[in-house]
């Protein structure tokens, strides 16, 4: 079994609840369960939440042995992060970064994301179907596609 890791910064534990007219009214246990099913046999999925910098930095170390692949959603920290984008450039399997809402669309604060510049793709705008479509990229990039 490959297992992709699925990791979300700060906020994100209130997706369904916070702000639904960005970023809608399903939950991360519903983006686990839709990305669960883009996978194929033999692929699964680990989705976590934290709201701390570090534990995200722990996760991604984490992943240098247990994960095919990264999916990473890090939510404000995109925008300040060089500590992510480090551990993510320590990090040998796909990355792909994605944004629920569209980020050029808003503030102009939103629009440098530091983990772009070692993300293999970046998707922004699709609401939570990003996410499934970024596991599927992984496991493209993986060979299970
Ligand atoms: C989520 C957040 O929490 C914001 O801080 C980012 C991102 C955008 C999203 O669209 O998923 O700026």
């Amino acid at each position: 079994m490959r297992t992709i890791f699925i990791l979300n910064g700060p906020n994100l534990n209130l997706l369904g609840k916070r702000e639904p007219g960005i970023y809608g009214h399903e939950t991360l246990a519903d983006v686990e369960t839709r990305c669960r099913k883009a996978c194929p046999e033999g692929v699964d999925v680990r989705l976590m939440q934290s709201n701390y910098e570090g534990q995200i930095i722990d996760w991604i170390h984490e992943a240098r042995d247990e994960a095919a692949g990264i999916v990473i959603n890090p939510g404000a920290l995109t925008h300040t992060s060089i500590a992510i984008l480090d551990a993510l450039n320590a990090y040998d399997g796909p990355v792909i970064e994605v944004h629920i809402s569209n980020v050029h669309k808003r503030e102009a604060f939103r629009h440098h994301s530091y983990v772009s510049a070692r993300a293999d793709g970046v998707i922004a705008g699709l609401g939570i179907e990003g996410y499934e479509a970024a596991t599927r990229r992984v496991c493209t990039l993986i060979g299970r596609g």
